[in-house]
């Protein structure tokens, strides 16, 4: 996209969001949307470290058949410990929290978010709800499962489930505050020009994302709250010992999280619109089907939670039903990939770092969905349900395809958030160990699921072991992979070439702003006069029509 001013830099604009202010008061207290994003990279990164060390521990113990690394009880914490924090300190926050919070403003021409004081509030909410989370590690941990399914959390569990619920329960509030921030900013802080389909198809992955997060995180905050109330107070809500109805913790519990799951997908599939138009120099095939397609998503996300329940002993009609839905929310995620594909055809595609994620995310995001067709088409889950089938499959979406989107992002517009070029070999490197990496893990899992291992047992029959074992080297491949990026980023800082405003020629109001970043963005407010992705070839097809 143009702007009326070629540069929206001004002179005195050396200073940088980084180096304005250096006190460690500047920064915890700072309410400038970049600042706050930098705050959760860090402390995102250090959730996404801790839950990949209970990752390694859990695939240690699958090494061989018996337990013998750690006991089967502490091999139950481990693996709740690995899903909470995965889910909730990681995957949920990772994209909007860091790389929403820095763009959406940059990206729609404004200053800021709209609310920035409850921007810095929903940091420190976070920061609660992981003490707590870090808490339950000192008290010798929780053994439920990152689903807590009653009556085993609610009455039988003699771990610390309150406390973790307590975790989840506060880390809620960072997701709905950053979410209405999102909401208010996309609606009432877009500058002149930028009309809702001119808007970076990473806003509107975020835009949906935050509906999402405000409609399912109550229900999930009010679900667990209602778990601690019948744990401490006996009432019967879910135990049926007490009257109450297990099932009813399994519908409200997958009313949210199978939005959940959309949470952590949606702002990928943003982030990959934006890196394939970037790295094709190409006007993206679709905008607004794709754009549209994320609001279905949304919307058809919340009628599908039935099928995690298909064996629970719903009716068979409700299953049916869950199972016509389930195949319904596949449509809008596969009009996404087919228009990524068309944008990808005939094109000049430069295989950079971040491309390279993407061109992971797109091949791993669709082994997940299909499988996931597999999982809602009945007859098939009744035998593969709470096996590694559906650890594989939720594990090619949210680690394969989501964190391949994450760290595409990071590497994309870390330029941009840095000023400092990385070193391109070793970011290579590292997509393609990741890939391996991530492929020997959970291709076994879906054979070893397809055999009939049940997922979180400690121990197993032995003619599982080979494709446990090749899981296990998978992991310490993958686990290398995600480590690199964490040396070479950091060197960028001290060594790294100067990035200039946009080394990637990308169109987008970010890349027409210095890197980093002035404190307040831009010093006039910029007038957007072209659609998005204004490539060259968009430039030729206007000619084009001109002519006609
Ligand atoms: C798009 C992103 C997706 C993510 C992040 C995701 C994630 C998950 C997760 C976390 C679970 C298992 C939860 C658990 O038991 O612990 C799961 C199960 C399931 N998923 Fe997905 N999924 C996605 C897409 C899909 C799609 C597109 C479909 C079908 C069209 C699908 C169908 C299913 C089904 C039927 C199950 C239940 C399997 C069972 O428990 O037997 N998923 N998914
Ligand atoms: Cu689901």
């Amino acid at each position: 996209m143009t702007v009326s001013s070629p540069s929206l830099n001004t002179p005195q604009a050396q200073e940088n969001y980084l180096t304005w202010a250096h006190s460690l008061k500047s920064w915890l207290l700072t309410t400038d949307h970049k600042r706050i994003a930098i705050l959760y990279l860090i402390s995102i990164t250090f959730f996404f470290l801790l839950g990949g060390a209970a990752a390694s521990l859990i695939r240690l113990e699958l090494f061989t058949p018996q337990s013998d690394l750690v006991q089967p009880d502490t091999y139950n914490k481990t693996f709740t410990l690995h899903g909470v924090i995965m889910v909730f300190f990681f995957l949920i926050p990772s994209i909007p929290a860091t790389l929403g919070n820095f763009l959406i403003p940059l990206m729609i021409g404004a200053k800021d978010l709209a609310f920035p004081r409850l921007n810095l509030a929903s940091w420190y909410v976070y920061v609660l709800g992981g003490l707590f989370t870090l808490l339950v590690v000192v008290l010798g941990g929780v053994d439920t499962g990152w689903t807590f399914y009653t009556p085993y959390s609610s009455t039988y569990s003699n771990t610390a489930v309150i406390i973790t619920a307590l975790g989840i329960f506060i880390v809620g509030f960072s997701s709905i505050f950053t979410a209405i921030n999102f909401i208010a900013t996309i609606h009432t802080m877009r500058a002149p020009g930028m009309t809702w389909f001119r808007l970076p198809l990473f806003v509107w992955g975020l835009y949906a994302t935050s509906i999402v997060i405000i409609l399912g995180t109550p229900v999930l905050a009010i679900t667990i709250l209602l778990v601690g109330v019948e744990r401490l107070f006996r009432f019967g809500i879910f135990d049926p010992a007490l009257g109450g109805d297990p099932l009813l913790f399994q519908h409200l519990f997958w009313f949210y999280s199978h939005p959940a799951v959309y949470i952590m997908i949606l702002p990928s599939m943003g982030v990959v619109s934006e890196l394939i138009t970037a790295f094709t120099q190409r006007r993206i095939f679709g905008y607004r089907a794709i754009a549209l397609s994320s609001m279905a998503i949304a919307l058809l996300g919340f009628l599908v939670w039935g099928h995690h329940m298909f064996v629970s002993g719903q009716t068979i009609y409700a299953g049916l039903v869950f199972s016509i839905l389930t195949f319904l929310v596949a449509i809008p995620s596969a009009i996404k990939v087919f228009n990524w594909t068309a944008t990808l055809y005939k094109g000049d595609i430069s295989f950079k770092t971040p491309m390279l994620y993407t061109l992971g995310f797109l091949g791993l995001f669709i082994v997940g969905g299909l499988t996931g067709l597999f999982l809602g088409t009945t007859a098939v889950d009744v035998h593969v349900h709470d096996t590694y089938f559906v650890v594989a499959h939720f594990h090619f979406i949210m680690v394969g395809a989501t964190t391949m989107a994450y760290l595409g992002a990071i590497h994309f517009w870390w330029p941009k958030m840095s000023g400092k070029m990385y070193n391109e070999k070793w970011g290579i490197a590292s997509a393609i160990i990741i890939f391996v990496g991530f492929n020997l893990t959970f291709l076994a899992q879906f054979i070893l699921g397809y055999m009939g291992m049940p997922r979180r047992y400690a121990s197993y029959p032995e003619e599982f072991q080979l494709w446990h074992q090749l899981s296990t080297v998978g992991t310490m491949i993958l686990g290398f992979g995600y480590i690199l990026p964490l040396f070479y980023l950091l060197q960028s800082l001290f060594k790294g070439q100067p990035a200039g405003p946009n080394p990637w020629k990308a169109k987008g109001l970010e890349w027409m702003v210095n890197s980093p970043p002035p404190p307040h963005n831009f010093a006039k407010t910029p007038v957007v006069t072209e659609e998005a992705y204004a490539y060259p070839e968009y430039k030729a097809e206007e000619a084009g029509r001109g002519s006609n």
